[in-house]
Formats: C-alpha cells, structure tokens, sequence
C-alpha cells in the first residue's frame, strides 16, 4: 500500500465559508461578514476600503489605496445579503454533518477557528459561548473517532482589529493573535493535536484577510513580519502547553513552470516560485532567505523588527507543511502571453492543460512535481489540507448528483499523491479535499461554486432550506477512504 496505515484521509472547510452563526453565541464581527458575494471575475479577496470607508472592488493588480474610517461602523448595510452570515450552516447542522462525514470513514477534518468568536473584537475579552460551541464540534467528531485538524487563522480578521488596529500592520496585533491561540490551545489540549497557524500564509493581503487598509510592498511585508512572529510565538507556547501537539503551517502551493526554455522565462519562474516559498523558509527553516533581503533592499522595503523577533522566528518553526494545491502556473516575460484566472491572481494560460469552468488549471502532475520539489527542500511530512474541483453541479431530476467530473479530478490527483509518496519518497501525513460539503466559494463569495461531497440547499440568491443530500462522489470517496487509496474506481 502506497498511503500509510494511520493516513488521515478527511475533508476540509474555513469558518467564514462554513460555519454561519455569525451574531449568535457572542460572536463579533470579522471583516468579511461586511463582504457581499463577488461572482466570477470579480475578485472577492480584494475587497478593500476607500478612504469614505466604502467597500469597494480593487481592480486586479492594483493597489489598495484606501484608508482607515474614521470610527467606521454600520458595514453592513440592510437588504444586502452576505455569504458568511449564515454560510451553510455549520452552527445549526454540525451533528448532522459530522454523521455524514463518519459515514465516508474520515479518519479527520480540517477546520478553522473563528477569532470573533472566541475573542469577539480579537483582543483579551472571552467569549464562553464561542469556547463551548467548538467544545460540541469536536466532541462530536470525537465520538466517531475523528481527529480535528484545526487552522487557527483562515482568512480571519476580527472587524474590530481591522477598524482600530489597521489589522497586521500593527505590532500590537501579535499579542492579540498569541493570546487568542492560548486560549484554544489550553482549551482544546486533549481534543485536538493537528494545528496549523494561518491558512495560506503565502497569499495573504488586503482588507479581508489581514485587515490592513493598503497594500504597497512596505505595509504588506512589515504585517507579513508581525504574522511570521505570532506564528512562531504560537508554535513554541503550543508545544509547551501540550508536547504532542502537531503544528504545522500552511501555503497555497502553486508551482510554476517556465513558459520556454529562454532564460528569461525560467528565472522568471523562479521569481515567482521564490515570492510563494519565501513564506515556507521563514517557517520551516526559520530565517528570512537571502534573496528576499535582497529584493527588500532594491524595493526599499525596511522592516521594523524588535530585538528578538528573528530568535523567535528561529525557534518557532513548524512540524510539517500544509498545503492547498488547485494548480500549477506558468511564468513567461512575455507581456502579450494568455491569462486565465487562478486561485486568488490572474495566471498565464499553460497551452498543454485544461482549465475548470472557473478558469483554474487543472494539473494532477503538478501536485507530483510540487510535493517532491517542497519534500526534498524541506525534509518535513506534508499533508495536503486542500485540494479539489469547484463546479456547478445541478440536481437531476431523480434527485441525484452526477459529479463524475469531481471524481475524475480526485482520483487523478490522488493517483499523483501516491506517486510522489511511492516513487519518490515524500513523506505525507494526510488528504483533506476542500470543501467536502458544500461552502461558500472564498474567492468569489459563490454558492454556486461548489467542491462537496455533499450537497448543501443553499444559493447565491440566499435561497435555500439548507438541506444535505449526498453527490455520486460522496460513495466513491467512502471507497477510497476505506481501502487507504487503493481503489479509485
Ligand atoms: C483557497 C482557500 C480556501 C478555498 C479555496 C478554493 O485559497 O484556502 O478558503 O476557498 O482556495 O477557492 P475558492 O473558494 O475561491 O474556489
């Protein structure tokens, strides 16, 4: 067998996407409560603020000007619907849900932790409520021996922190994050022993992921700094609270290959795949590498660090790398070379794959070359917490879900996995398909844009009874789970 016995086979989800809730239990407003759906082509993650404190839609590749309202409230407006409020319904449906996962044999699942709801304006107030509702979560999991593997920060940013704080961009923020991660630490200590920090650390900006009001290379780095110092503080206070905690932390992995083999386009390659690993090197070996203080200098980039930082960045680093992997890339200096959209930028088109209805390069291979490429510079397990199709599926008229295009997808890329595992050695922990039940799309704010194994009643219109109903996938990845990879169908 290619997967090892004790594989954590599972699905995954983020709060704001899922988990819904958002006024009950004492939970406070996180900035993308005030984001409305995008749709397609619109780049939801870069909503950003104007300097009159509307939201507005940064165009692509810009960048974000806005600043801070003065005293801003009353984000959101009446009459206007917003995905996250009630998201598919976690909250009010997690028995059910968690029997439904059981049902397909997950070994875990992967989730987020909404700082609101613990520390509703992110500083050191204590929701009990927010404590007990995740107390439900992953007892219930529990009970069906499944194993919580819990993002700490997935695209997270308390409101209030963003308001009066301008989010990562201030110092202050670490300690907020440090002590919010103590608390569920010491909560959950015998509950949950997979954690990972931040979710996709590697592509985080903006208003809606890290609260800042603009995004210039000096603003965006120095909040990058304050993250990478609250990780580290966060690994090393977790270990100390249980020494069995695993904690990793995770990236969105998207490797790019030269368009030609003209020296311009593969150092260009490498300009790209450095700007993703940058983040990987400052976590997993615990300094910042060379060419990014380079590329500081010749920017004028100067971060602001206080004695100490890069010792706690030093001994902070992560027991293993999570990863979500959608795509591959392609790097040209070509400025008339095909775009395509990608997860969170505008990608080249690659000639030789197929693209999903989203726009997103489809390329099994890809996760071979990504996870032996991260394995041999690293040397820690990985384990794939994302990975999957987004696509509109549509109820036949007997009721079923025919999502075989999903399946095909998985099943290709999770031949890829084992390949990277048995033919060259990488060391995997897990899979977690993304979104195995039905979520909001994080990009484009979306219902249509579904990943589930499940399907959730729930639609752009903010229609829907939230009712479940299992896909065609739903009986194939039960299979797969229960012989550990062995039979894709
Ligand atoms: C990743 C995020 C997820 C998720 C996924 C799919 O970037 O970590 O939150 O949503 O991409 O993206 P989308 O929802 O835009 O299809």
């Amino acid at each position: 067998m290619a997967f090892p016995k004790d594989f954590l086979w599972g699905g995954a989800v983020a709060g704001n996407q899922y988990e819904g809730g958002y006024q009950s239990g004492g939970r406070g407003l996180a900035t993308l409560d005030a984001v409305t759906g995008g749709g397609y082509k619109k780049p939801r993650m870069m909503t950003y603020r104007t300097k009159e404190g509307e939201l507005g839609e940064a165009p692509i590749d810009s960048s974000m000007t806005g600043q801070i309202p003065e005293g801003a409230t009353g984000y959101i407006k009446p009459d206007t619907f917003y995905p996250s409020h009630m998201a598919t319904d976690l909250y009010h449906h997690y028995k059910e849900d968690i029997a439904l996962f059981a049902q397909m044999g997950f070994k875990c699942f992967r989730m987020s932790i909404s700082w609101s709801r613990i520390c509703p304006k992110g500083m050191y107030e204590v929701n009990e409520e927010g404590l007990a509702f995740y107390d439900r979560v992953f007892d219930e999991l529990l009970r069906y021996g499944i194993q919580p593997v819990v993002t700490i920060d997935h695209f997270d940013m308390p409101l209030y922190l963003a308001d009066h704080y301008d989010g990562w961009s201030s110092r202050e923020v670490i300690d907020f994050f440090v002590f919010y991660a103590g608390m569920v630490f010491k909560r959950y200590k015998d509950k949950v022993r997979y954690w990972m920090t931040f979710n996709e650390i590697n592509v985080l900006s903006g208003w809606c992921q890290i609260g800042i009001h603009r995004n210039d290379p000096q603003t965006l780095y120095q909040a990058h700094h304050h993250i990478f110092v609250a990780s580290a503080r966060a690994v090393e206070l977790g270990h100390q609270i249980n020494p069995d905690f695993t904690i990793g932390m995770m990236a969105a992995v998207i490797p790019s290959y030269p368009m030609t083999c003209r020296p311009e386009d593969v150092m260009e390659s490498i300009r790209f795949n450095r700007s993703r690993e940058f983040y990987m090197d400052v976590q997993v070996k615990g300094y910042y590498p060379a060419y990014q203080l380079k590329a500081f200098e010749r920017t004028g980039v100067r971060i602001a660090m206080e004695p100490g930082d890069l010792e706690i960045i030093r001994k902070g680093t992560v027991d293993f790398i999570g990863f979500s992997y959608y795509m591959s890339t392609v790097s040209t200096t070509d400025p008339d070379a095909e775009k395509t959209e990608g997860n969170q930028f505008i990608a080249f088109k690659n000639p030789h794959l197929a693209t999903s209805d989203w726009g997103w390069t489809v390329d099994p291979m890809g996760l071979r070359i990504a996870m032996s490429q991260i394995y041999d510079r690293y040397h820690v397990p990985l384990f794939v917490v994302e990975n999957g199709l987004g696509a509109a599926d549509t109820i036949n008229e007997d009721g079923q879900i025919d999502d075989g295009y999903r399946i095909a997808y998985l099943r290709d890329h999770i031949k890829a996995m084992k390949e990277a595992v048995e033919l060259d050695g990488v060391e995997l922990m897990g899979y977690t398909p993304w979104g195995c039940i039905d979520i909001v799309s994080a990009g484009t704010g979306e219902m249509k844009k579904r990943y589930g194994f499940i399907y959730v009643e729930r639609y752009d219109d903010g229609t829907g009874d939230f009712s479940r109903r299992k896909k065609k996938s739903f009986d194939w990845y039960k299979r797969v789970i229960a012989s550990n990879g062995e039979d894709l169908g």
